[in-house]
């Protein structure tokens, strides 16, 4: 791998259970991105961790019938980031995933803070692009304590690329948020309203809203999920979903279309049982899992 924009990818690092296999149509990323958390910082040190809890985990999909042991992953290792430098970060993310993403390969970014995934849109074709984010916030604050490049407004930030967002998980809002969702048609589905509908009706409205995209990205903050099963975040937020009800959905909407997926904001320290890393794992394996399958069909 000698391209250019591959300048700052450190392929040494442990790799995801393992694995390194170069023909997978999966490419795990990890993005060590921890710069602007707000309150639990520590995210810096999630792939290693989620790299690790991989190792103990199945790696048959018993949800799709499929042995991802088989299809592995080909983890190209970390990239390497600039301790203070969120800009310059968000370009090297994007070099790297344009790489990958014009190989043809299914992305897997493991971060670090949310804020990478706007490096990560930045690198890829948007054409038709939408984008769901499992999350409690929504992160449509224009500018957070006068940052624009901030965890706190990074679905703000892909929204103004042209990427159409649907959040699923929303929760801990601000007004402001809400009236820019509302003003820009962005949906947003509480766990109250999933708890209600029901997963399969949740899904049917996601997928009916993303009818008409080209090419889909799933965005994981592990925030998404209730602080019981994921307490290792920066963020913590109660009343959340549980990873069953967002493993069917992911189930149902993940489709051919998907071109990538990122799992964010687990902080190893304060997850000193590591289960939020094992989750974050299998969340890993059960999207490849879907994607595989659908792309099988
Ligand atoms: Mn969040």
């Amino acid at each position: 791998m000698s391209d250019g924009r591959l300048l700052y990818l450190n392929e040494n690092s442990r790799k995801f259970a393992g694995f390194n296999k170069e023909k997978s149509p999966f490419v795990i990323i990890g993005i060590p991105m921890d710069i602007t958390s707000s309150y639990r910082p520590g995210s810096r040190f999630a792939p290693s961790s989620i790299r690790e809890s991989a190792q103990y985990i199945e790696f048959y999909s018993i949800r799709n019938d499929v042995d991802m042991g088989e299809i592995g992953f080909n983890d190209v290792g970390d990239i390497i980031l600039h301790p203070s430098n969120v800009e310059e970060n968000l370009s090297r993310i994007s070099s790297v995933i344009s790489y990958f993403q014009e190989s043809g390969k299914i992305t897997i970014s493991i971060g670090g803070e949310h804020t990478i995934t706007a490096g990560i849109i930045k690198g890829t074709k948007r054409e038709g692009l939408c984008l769901v984010s499992f999350d409690a916030h929504l992160d449509l604050r224009d500018e957070y304590m006068g940052y624009r490049y901030d965890h706190a407004c990074v679905m703000r930030r892909i929204s103004e690329y042209g990427v159409k967002i649907i959040e699923v998980g929303t929760r801990a809002v601000s007004k402001e948020e809400i009236e820019y969702a509302k003003q820009k048609g962005i949906l947003f589905f509480t766990p109250q309203q999933i708890r209600l509908l029901g997963v399969k009706e949740t899904a049917r409205r996601i997928i009916t809203s993303t009818q008409e995209c080209k090419s889909l990205y799933i965005s994981v903050d592990m925030d998404g999920i209730d602080p019981a099963y994921a307490p290792g975040v920066a963020t913590p937020e109660p009343d959340g979903l549980d990873p069953t009800n967002l493993l069917d959905i992911i189930n149902l909407i993940a489709d051919k279309r998907v071109i990538g997926f990122d799992i964010v904001e687990v902080s190893p320290s304060y997850d000193t049982s590591g289960i939020t890393s094992v989750l974050a794992s299998r969340i890993i394996l059960e999207t490849a899992a879907t994607v595989y399958k659908a792309r099988s069909l």
